[in-house]
């Protein structure tokens, strides 16, 4: 599995300009300075401001601290936003992940320097969303 330590895109409020990844692996850090900061990307309009991600990164929030980051997901969430139908994403103990539809799958897949939970979101066996790190609400 690929991984960068580069943001390619940055969110960090609610109103950002739409975004669409390229050829290569792309990075979304959703990135707040305090408090929390939650995205329903079961939303469809925030669903068709993301496009082409193969990861989201929420474990960006600077120097010694960790700032709570929400994300709701599901399979058809994931099919819109992603790059290749699997999303990454890398969370900190703060962050919250609703994964609506999901089963677990794999509790420990390897991936470049780290390893993932693979859940499967539309029970054909196959992980839709690979996750590292952050407290999981299915
Ligand atoms: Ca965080
Ligand atoms: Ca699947």
């Amino acid at each position: 599995m690929e991984s960068v330590s580069v943001a390619d895109y940055i969110i960090s409020e609610d109103s950002f300009s739409p975004i669409d990844g390229h050829s290569h692996h792309d990075s979304l850090v959703i990135k707040n300075q305090a408090g929390k900061f939650s995205l329903d990307f079961t939303n469809l309009d925030l669903q068709q401001k993301v496009d082409n991600i193969s990861e989201i990164d929420l474990t960006q929030d600077g120097n010694d601290v960790t700032i709570s980051q929400v994300l709701t997901l599901d399979y058809d969430a994931v099919k819109s936003i992603a790059k290749e139908d699997t999303l990454i994403i890398k969370a900190d103990a703060e962050d919250v992940i609703h994964i609506e539809g999901a089963q677990l799958l794999d509790q420990n897949v390897s991936g470049s320097n780290a390893s993932y939970v693979a859940y499967d979101l539309n029970n054909d066996q196959s992980a839709d969303l690979f996750i590292q790190g952050g407290t999981i609400i299915i």
